[in-house]
């Protein structure tokens, strides 16, 4: 099947030209002026539109077992929601409880992605650490196209792993040319101040930002910075979500460490202020952690990607219903974390960030797609508008208007944390390796037809690490007997 996209604007990180694409089954055939259509080829009519490369989301939590329960989006429905919205390939994470499998969690998780619309990858997360673990590390590399690994620094008595985990799991990293990703927060801290808050009298929603301030998340981020410049490991620091730990990714950049930082659309336009919320479940709907932040941890955000300090954009989608956030109904510490978001992200930049004037389309096409497949290595395959690459292509209205609702999402959860906020510039039509999934507001998405995409290690992007270590390699010195 044949699909030639006519008369719209592709846009890629080196700008934009008015060039159709040509589409010959899943992957793209040309790109350039006035290209004929073969014959019996589909013909999109694109003129006004933007031609852009389906958004990547590195960082979703499909099903997810955690806090208790079960989160309520599945990989079919959550991969749908994500096409809906322009996003065309997610990355999971399969996350091994401590003394459990990396490989036997890795294929729990594979084995529920099955079910995917759109192709997917896996982060695997390391959450304690033994020789066992070190070889899985080894394994899921070699044969099964897994190039990162997470590390919870939060989260105590769960999946939150020291300082010894990472340590290790870093020096493997380097050896096998994995990146390693981090949720930057100090668990400990959390825990003490938990309590404290707690002891306090405040049990509701307000009580979680209270918590975990902007210093445990800045403390854990240089943390781990710093564990990584002593090893010379490139990291890459998930949700960033405040001045305090983009400070530290900012100076470690500046010094020229290998450092990546990955923030939530959500963090960039929604603040603390929804914890005051008197109702319950609606303050307790933005229970996610890190948390919201004041107002001027936002602007630093916005600064971060605009400055490149700040390389990709993510949603963290990790859905809880209002029925079970009310697990914490009495106590904060109890509330499920997590918020959604796959089906906004890609609208809600293109609103607060192109239309503001902020980003310009290449720089929203950067951080929304292409430096995502060049940090996790799967680029030109993903993230660009080429002939060779996957089709997975979005074509983007800059002028339909929508306005965000639980009534008209498609993401399986009962409240939107964007409920009513109208944004312009969304997706008119989704392609997924070149089957057209979302147009005319209907989704159009297949049960199983996402492909698991493998991840090469040693991502050219960032592996000239090694070569740059390697050169101070220490010398004894030599002495007379
Ligand atoms: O921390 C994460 O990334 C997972 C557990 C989702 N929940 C959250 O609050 N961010
Ligand atoms: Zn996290
Ligand atoms: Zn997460």
């Amino acid at each position: 099947m044949s699909i030639l996209i006519r008369g719209g604007t592709v846009v890629t990180t080196d700008g934009e030209f008015r060039h159709d694409v040509l589409v010959n089954d899943e992957t793209i055939a040309a790109v350039g002026p006035d290209l004929e259509a073969p014959s019996g080829a589909r013909v999109i009519d694109a003129g006004g539109a933007y031609v852009m490369p389906g958004g990547i989301d590195p960082h979703t939590h499909m099903e997810l077992p955690f806090m208790g329960t079960v989160a309520s989006e599945d990989f079919f429905t959550g991969t749908s929601a994500a096409a809906a919205g322009g996003t065309t390939m997610c990355i999971d994470f399969a996350i091994p409880g401590p003394q459990e499998s990396l490989l036997e969690a890795y294929q729990t998780w594979r084995g529920w992605a099955e079910k995917a619309a759109c192709d997917y990858s896996l982060h695997v997360a390391v959450t304690w650490w033994s020789d066992q673990v070190r070889e899985e590390m080894k394994t899921l590399v070699r044969d099964h196209g897994v190039n990162s690994f997470k590390h919870f620094m939060a989260y105590k008595n769960a999946i939150m792993c020291d300082d010894e985990t990472l340590v290790n799991s870093f020096k493997t990293a380097k050896d096998i040319g994995a990146l390693c990703t981090l949720h930057a927060e100090n668990g400990e801290l959390v825990y003490v101040m938990q309590q404290e808050i707690f002891d306090k009298g405040i049990t509701g929603p307000e009580g979680h930002p209270l918590s975990r301030p902007p210093a445990v998340e800045g403390e854990a981020a240089n943390r781990a910075i710093r564990i990584a410049q002593v090893l010379g490991v490139p990291i890459y620091i998930v949700h960033t979500s405040c001045a305090d730990s983009l400070e530290a990714v900012t100076r470690a950049r500046h010094e020229g460490q290998r450092v990546f930082a990955e923030c939530l659309a959500q963090h960039l336009v929604i603040d603390d202020s929804v914890y005051r919320n008197p109702d319950w479940n609606k303050a307790a709907h933005y229970v996610m952690s890190p948390p919201f932040r004041a107002k001027e941890h936002q602007d630093a955000l916005w600064k971060g990607l605009q400055a490149g300090m700040l390389q990709t954009t993510a949603t963290d989608h990790c859905c809880f219903c209002t029925d079970q956030k009310r697990a914490g109904v009495d106590d904060f510490r109890k509330i499920p974390n997590g918020t959604g978001g796959v089906e906004d992200r890609m609208g809600v930049l293109w609103h607060h960030g192109v239309r503001t004037g902020r980003l310009t389309p290449s720089e929203y096409v950067a951080i929304t797609s292409t430096n995502c497949a060049k940090i996790f290595n799967i680029f030109p395959k993903k993230g660009v508008i080429m002939p060779g690459a996957d089709a997975d292509i979005v074509i983007w209205d800059p002028n339909k208007t929508r306005t965000i609702s639980v009534d008209t999402h498609h993401q399986n959860i009962d409240f939107n944390i964007y409920e009513g906020m109208e944004i312009t510039g969304n997706a008119a039509i989704t392609l997924s390796r070149g089957l057209v999934v979302w147009e005319d507001d209907q989704l159009k998405t297949v049960r199983g037809r996402g492909k698991y995409v493998n991840r090469p290690p040693f991502a050219p992007f960032w592996a000239s690490q090694h070569k740059r270590n390697e050169l101070a390699e220490p010398t004894a010195v030599k002495r007379e007997d």
